[in-house]
């Protein structure tokens, strides 16, 4: 009995216990002043499984465009660089964060308050999505 209960939980849902290999930590939109054209999205991002996984895209229906950037500093000049993957090691977790890679979040279809919630859609390499809500927050200034 027990034995069949857990042969067809296995043969129904394969594509959920896919999804369980990755987590997404902290996902927030730090507080931006008002007119912003962009946001920028945090989280961390942890590959629990054993197979690697790659963040290809990002979409955000709040939004006319969400890209993966990250922040880089070139002969002295700060640039925002776009990604088209971002690899996630068996074991291993990226952070999205201030001055790194981030999530830019483009053209606001409204204006949002601090503790709004922003949803996000990562589309990962293998086809699979990853529905994440990020809050809004105040980001402490001079805490980098
Ligand atoms: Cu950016």
């Amino acid at each position: 009995m027990k034995r069949s209960l857990l042969a067809l939980a296995l043969s129904v849902l394969p594509a959920l216990a896919a999804a369980g290999d990755l987590t997404v930590d902290h996902p927030m939109v730090p507080l931006a002043p008002p007119g912003s054209m962009a946001h920028a999205a945090f989280f961390t991002i942890t590959n629990t499984g054993d197979t690697p996984r790659s963040l290809i895209g990002v979409t955000a229906p709040g939004y006319h465009m969400a890209h993966i950037h990250r922040s880089e500093e070139i002969n002295g000049v700060a640039t925002m660089q776009a990604m088209h993957q971002v690899d996630i090691a068996p074991g291993q977790s990226v952070t999205f964060e201030h001055g790194g890679l981030h999530i830019m979040l483009m053209h606001p279809a409204a204006p949002l308050a601090e503790g709004a919630e922003v949803p996000l859609e990562l589309k990962f390499a293998n086809g699979e999505t990853l529905s994440v809500t990020a809050t809004v927050m105040r980001m402490m200034h001079g805490s980098s």
